[in-house]
C-alpha cells in the first residue's frame, strides 16, 4: 500500500473513531454554559439520566407546582418520547425522578430557584411559582439541544450534575413587539411569549395603537378597529384582536409568568384613531389611512373634552382586560403636538390612568410633564429626559435604541431593518451595563430592561426570529444574571454553542461572524 493511501486509511478511521465516541458518549451541557448564567454553580461531576421510567413529583399540597410539573412534562415528552407522569409525593426516596417543591423557606426571593442535580435525582426548589417556572427553563438547558425538537429523537437525555443557586437582578425584564406598524397573528404573539419565558423574561409590552393601526378592538368605540385596524404599512389587509383573543393572550403569558403591558400611543402616534373618528380631530375631519413610515405627522385634538372621553372609554376598557399594573401611555415624538398643549394632555392621561388603577409607562418625553408617583420613563434616546424622570423619583425602563432596538440591523447588509440609531451587532448588543449607561441613572433608579421590536421592515414571524435572535439572550443576560466578571469573550462561546438550541426550537437566526458557532 502506497503511503498515501495508508494515511487518508489512518486518518478516515480516526475520524469514525471520534464520531462513534461522540455519539455513544454525549457530551453533557455544562451548567455554566447556561444563558442566562445563573447566580452560583457548583458542578458535582455526577450526571443524572431521564429515561422512560422517569416521574415527575410534586412535594406538598401546591396547584401551582403541580401545573409547574405539567409544564415541565409537556416540554419533555415530544423530544424524548417518554411518559413523565405527574403527580403528588411526600419524600424525595425514589431515585431516578424529578421533584419539585415550592419551600418557604428558600432564600430566593419571588422569582429565583435553587436547583439540585445528582445521579439520583433532580430536585427543583422554589419560594413561589415563578421561581418554579425559571428552574424548568433551566432544566430544558441542561438537557441535549435535541430536547426542543417537536418528534422523538434518539439521546442519553443525561443532565449534568450540579447545585445551582439563582435570582434576576432586575425586577422587570422583556420585549416590545410593535403590532401596529405590521400585524401579528395571535399564534405568533404566542411563540414570540414562549421564546420571551425561554429565557426567562417576564414582560411583553404589545405596541397596540400608531398611525398605521389599531389592533385592539374598542366596544365602545368600534370603528378603531373596523377602519383603523384594516390596513399596515405598505398597505394591504391587516388586522386586530377582538377582546377575547386579547384576554387569551393575557392568559397564556400569566400562565408562563409574563405581564402584557398594553400601549396606546398619544397624542402622537394616533393616525389610526384620528381615520377612524373625526371628531378626535381640531378640524373635525377625519384623516386618510396611512400605510407610509414617517413619524411624528399625527396629534390628538389636546383641546377637546372627547378626546379624555375617547382616552377614558379606551383605557377603561384596557384595564379590565389587563390584570397586570401598568399601561403604557406613549408619548413619544409627538412633533405635531405644541409642547404647552402635551404638558397638560400627559398630565391628564396620567390621570385617567391611575383612575383606572394602573400604573403608566410613557417614552422618555413624558419626563417634560409632572410625573405622577410611580410612573416609570422608558428610556429609548433622550438622556436628559431621563435623568428629568429620575430627578422627579420615577423609574426607568431601560430601552436604549442604540443597544436595545431589535430592529436596528446588524450590519450595512441585513436584509431588514433601519439603522438610525445604530448598527448593532450581536457583541455590541451584549456590551452595556444598564446601570453605567446614563451618569445619574443607577441601579436603584432602573425598573427593568426591556428590547423593543418595531416592525416597519418587519412583517412574519420568520423576519421576526431573523431581527430577534441572537441578540435577545444576550439582553436576558443583561436583565437576569449578575454583572460582576461579565465578557464578551465568555459569553460568545456559550453563545456559540448555543446554537444548536436555537436551531432545535426552529429559530431563524442571524449567525453573525462574531460568534464561534457549534453545529
Ligand atoms: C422610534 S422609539 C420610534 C418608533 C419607531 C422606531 C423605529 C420610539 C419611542 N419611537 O415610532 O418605530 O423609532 O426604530
Amino acid at each position: 500500500m502506497r503511503l498515501p493511501h495508508l494515511l487518508s486509511l489512518l486518518l478516515i478511521s480516526s475520524v469514525i473513531f471520534i464520531s462513534c465516541k461522540n455519539s455513544s458518549e454525549p457530551v453533557l451541557i455544562d451548567a455554566a454554559d447556561l444563558i442566562p448564567k445563573p447566580v452560583s454553580v457548583t458542578s458535582n461531576g455526577e450526571s443524572f439520566q431521564l429515561t422512560d421510567s422517569t416521574s415527575i413529583y410534586i412535594l406538598g399540597e401546591s396547584q401551582e407546582a403541580l401545573q409547574a410539573g405539567q409544564y415541565l412534562a409537556e416540554k419533555l415528552r415530544p423530544a424524548t418520547g417518554f411518559k413523565l407522569t405527574v403527580s403528588n409525593a411526600t419524600e424525595t426516596s425514589k431515585p431516578g425522578n424529578i421533584y419539585l417543591q415550592i419551600s418557604a423557606d428558600s432564600a430566593s426571593g419571588n422569582e429565583g430557584y435553587e436547583l439540585h442535580v445528582t445521579k439520583d435525582r433532580v430536585k427543583l426548589s422554589a419560594n413561589k411559582p415563578a421561581g418554579l417556572f425559571y428552574g424548568i427553563q433551566t432544566i430544558r438547558q441542561l438537557l441535549p439541544a435535541s430536547i426542543e425538537s417537536s418528534s422523538v429523537q434518539q439521546s442519553a437525555w443525561k443532565i449534568a450534575g450540579a447545585d445551582i443557586s439563582d435570582h434576576p437582578l432586575y425586577p422587570l425584564r422583556g420585549s416590545m413587539l410593535d403590532v401596529a406598524r405590521h400585524f401579528f397573528s395571535v399564534t405568533d404573539v404566542k411563540r414570540y411569549i414562549d421564546l420571551l419565558a425561554y429565557y426567562k423574561m417576564n414582560l411583553l409590552h404589545l405596541h397596540l395603537s400608531d398611525d398605521q393601526g389599531w389592533r385592539i378592538e374598542i366596544k365602545s368605540w368600534p370603528n378603531l378597529t373596523a377602519h383603523g385596524g384594516s390596513t399596515q404599512v405598505g398597505g394591504g389587509k391587516a388586522g386586530f384582536y377582538t377582546q377575547e383573543e386579547y384576554k387569551d393572550l393575557v392568559k397564556y403569558a400569566a400562565d408562563r409568568f409574563i405581564t402584557i403591558v398594553p400601549e396606546i400611543d398619544m397624542p402622537g402616534h394616533t393616525n389610526a384613531a384620528l381615520a377612524s373618528y373625526p371628531e378626535l380631530n381640531c378640524n373635525d375631519t377625519a384623516t386618510k389611512l396611512y400605510t407610509g413610515t414617517e413619524v411624528g405627522f399625527s396629534t390628538l385634538c389636546t383641546k377637546k373634552e372627547i378626546t379624555y372621553k375617547f382616552i377614558d372609554d379606551v383605557f377603561g376598557e384596557l384595564a379590565s382586560l389587563t390584570p397586570g399594573p401598568y399601561l403604557h401611555i406613549g408619548g413619544d415624538e409627538s412633533h405635531a403636538t405644541k409642547k404647552e398643549d402635551y404638558i397638560p394632555f400627559m398630565s391628564r392621561v396620567q390621570d385617567i390612568v391611575k383612575k383606572h388603577g394602573k400604573i403608566p409607562i410613557g417614552w422618555d418625553e413624558i419626563a417634560l410633564t409632572s410625573l405622577q408617583p410611580g410612573t416609570i420613563a422608558q428610556f429609548w434616546a433622550d438622556s436628559a429626559n431621563s435623568k428629568e424622570a429620575v430627578r422627579q423619583g420615577a423609574k426607568i425602563m431601560m430601552s436604549p435604541a442604540n443597544k436595545t432596538y431589535m430592529d436596528m440591523q446588524y450590519d450595512s447588509t441585513t436584509r431588514l431593518g433601519l439603522h438610525w440609531a445604530a448598527y448593532i451587532e450581536v457583541d455590541s448588543a451584549y456590551i452595556w451595563n444598564p446601570a453605567k449607561l446614563v451618569n445619574g441613572i443607577n441601579y436603584e433608579n432602573i425598573a427593568g430592561i426591556e428590547a423593543p421590536l418595531w416592525s416597519e421592515t418587519v412583517t412574519n414571524m420568520d423576519d421576526i426570529e431573523y431581527m430577534v435572535f441572537p441578540r435577545f439572550p444576550g439582553y436576558a443576560e443583561i436583565a437576569w444574571s449578575p454583572e460582576k466578571g461579565r465578557s464578551w469573550d465568555e459569553y460568545k462561546i456559550r453563545l456559540g454553542k448555543h446554537g444548536s438550541r436555537m436551531k432545535a426550537m426552529g429559530i431563524d437566526f442571524y449567525k453573525s461572524a462574531k460568534v464561534p458557532w457549534i453545529e
